[in-house]
């Protein structure tokens, strides 16, 4: 049996129900609320001490890291092959993945809550106090430092600025290898493509498509993304109302702030 532990419209939640719903896999969801700190609860914590989503459990196999999960899930579920065959697409399929760990995840931490998040948490928190031991209840450091850091300041953050600068040159390095083939490696649907789409997909939610506006490989990419089966039913059918309204506001009001810090650096 696999039980997944996700959010209806966390980034790494989405790629993993992608993945299985392009592999045409049954599943059984727990659905943690983030805002209300179900993964900070004690009964979490021992499925993923780090406190995040999502964790997969496959008959008592424990596997938590979404792109760790997507690999897993590739394995055991062949059809369709989501790596490519030769060893050197794998590895590329990889080393864009990586880059996610190495960094882009918290980019893009830093641009929800900097634009959106930051209202809803400040909300449900009440006071500074209360606001504080949310941040001390983050077990990530990294995850912790970013909210502590764009939280109170949202888009005037100095921390925002690289964000926004991270991002026009990862949506670059994605134009130029999308110029020479279909997908991010080589020509069929890849885990790379994968989990690469829910980060364009915030993007889009908080209304930055102009970041992609010179870059018509990545709004090609995209597009032709949005109509798989994976995306349709394990992202698209996931949008939430709770989020998306406040998203699309918030992303308006700061686009102005984010076409500012793109005119600082050209790529
Ligand atoms: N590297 C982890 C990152 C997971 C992560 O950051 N999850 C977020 C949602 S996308 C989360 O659970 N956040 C909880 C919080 O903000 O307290 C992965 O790829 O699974």
């Amino acid at each position: 049996m696999l039980k997944l532990y996700h959010n209806d419209m966390s980034t790494c939640s989405q790629k993993v129900r992608f993945l299985l719903a392009e592999k045409g896999v049954e599943w059984e969801g727990v659905e943690l609320d983030l805002r209300g700190g179900d993964q900070q609860r004690p009964e979490f914590l021992k499925i993923n001490p780090k406190g995040l989503v999502p964790a997969l459990d496959h008959d008592g196999n424990i596997v938590v890291e979404s792109n760790i999960i997507i690999e897993y899930l590739n394995d055991v579920y062949p059809e369709p092959p989501l790596l490519p065959a030769d060893p050197a697409g794998r590895a590329k399929a990889r080393w864009w993945m990586k880059k996610l760990d190495d960094g882009m995840h918290l980019e893009v931490a830093v641009l929800s809550f900097a634009i959106a998040f930051r209202h809803q948490l400040i909300k449900a928190c009440g006071s500074d106090e209360d606001l504080e031991k949310h941040f001390a209840g983050i077990i990530d450091p990294y995850i912790q430092e970013v909210q502590r850091q764009v939280v109170p300041h949202g888009v005037d953050s100095p921390r925002f600025v690289q964000a926004v600068q991270q991002y026009e040159k990862l949506l670059s390095e994605m134009n130029d290898a999308l110029a020479s083939h279909q997908w991010l490696v080589g020509d069929s649907l890849s885990l790379a493509d994968i989990a690469y789409s829910p980060y364009v997909t915030r993007l889009d939610h908080l209304c930055l498509q102009g970041m992609w506006d010179d870059k018509p490989h990545v709004a090609d990419w995209y597009s032709r993304l949005a109509q798989t089966k994976g995306y349709r039913e394990g992202v698209t059918n996931w949008f939430s109302d709770k989020y998306l309204p406040l998203m699309n506001k918030a992303g308006l009001e700061a686009s102005p702030r984010v076409a500012e810090i793109r005119d600082l650096v050209a790529y």
